[in-house]
């Protein structure tokens, strides 16, 4: 009896995932902003900068052999302690609750050798654009996980567009030497997705009334391991795996606005 319990109670916890459940919702739907901060302990590090030193004239200036690039894997305000580029999102979202209007492609530019946006967020089955601005050849390599999502040789200022299937954090480097060079593409099946801007400050606009779990995600941001060539040259960052904080549950009811009431405290 307790099997046939536990096996129905699995068929109905899986059945948005088993039946392909997307989410939909309306262009009228109103709900709750959500509001909070994240910010850093203690001390605010500097940038994590790495060297560059491949095709220095576009990636570091015109006549320069060499420079430090931010990797943009840590930023974190030392005006207010206010940490950018978290991601904060709403957990285990029921598909099935309506919500508020989602289309949602994204576009990302390799220009001067760094990407931009540094986090962004594509819808499942949707078009992620991605640009070569630079005269330069780039190699846009995706991983999801340890599987290659998408891998372009970008030679030229160029643009292509894929459509991402699976939901996950691809994560992108550049294979084309430009070692410093990481990114992140979040495909999300909800609309309840965010970043930290420059304050550390994030909002979610047009949350449903109901009990969640908001997560605050941090890419590593540690130097684990330094790959080199038989030469010695640099080829490839091994970095910290990254920080999930414990979910933290909020309780939205009808109204306009919801600020969290304290500050989450990356760590
Ligand atoms: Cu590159």
């Amino acid at each position: 009896m307790k099997t046939l319990i536990l096996v129905l109670a699995c068929m109905i916890g899986c059945a948005s995932v088993c039946l392909g459940q997307k989410y939909e919702g309306s262009e009228d739907f109103e709900g709750t902003t959500v509001t909070g901060r994240v910010v850093w302990p203690g001390d605010a590090p500097d940038p994590l900068l790495l060297g560059a030193s491949k095709n220095t004239d576009v990636c570091c200036g015109e006549g320069e052999t060499a420079c430090d690039k931010d990797s943009g894997r840590l930023t974190v305000n030392p005006e207010n302690n206010g940490v950018k580029n978290c991601v904060v999102y709403l957990a285990r979202y029921a598909l099935d609750t309506p919500g508020k209007a989602f289309e949602k492609g994204a576009e990302i530019n390799q220009l001067g050798c760094a990407y931009d946006p540094h986090v962004t967020f594509v819808q499942v089955g949707k078009k992620l654009v991605i640009r070569n601005s630079d005269d330069i050849l780039h190699n846009v390599h995706g991983y999801l996980g340890n599987d290659t999502a998408f891998n372009l040789a970008m030679p030229l200022p160029a643009a292509s567009k894929q459509k991402l299937k699976k939901p996950g954090r691809i994560e992108l480097r550049c294979d084309a030497g430009h070692t410093w060079m990481t990114a992140w593409v979040w495909v999300i099946e909800h609309p309840y997705y965010t970043t930290t801007d420059a304050d550390g400050n994030f909002s979610l606009s047009g949350v449903p009334d109901g009990v969640y779990e908001l997560v605050v995600w941090h890419e590593g941001w540690e130097i684990v391991d330094t790959l080199e060539s038989s030469d010695g040259k640099v080829t490839g960052y091994v970095f910290s795996e990254p920080l999930e904080m414990e979910p933290v549950e909020i309780v939205v009811e009808a109204g306009e606005f919801f600020d969290l009431p304290a500050e989450i405290v990356l760590e």
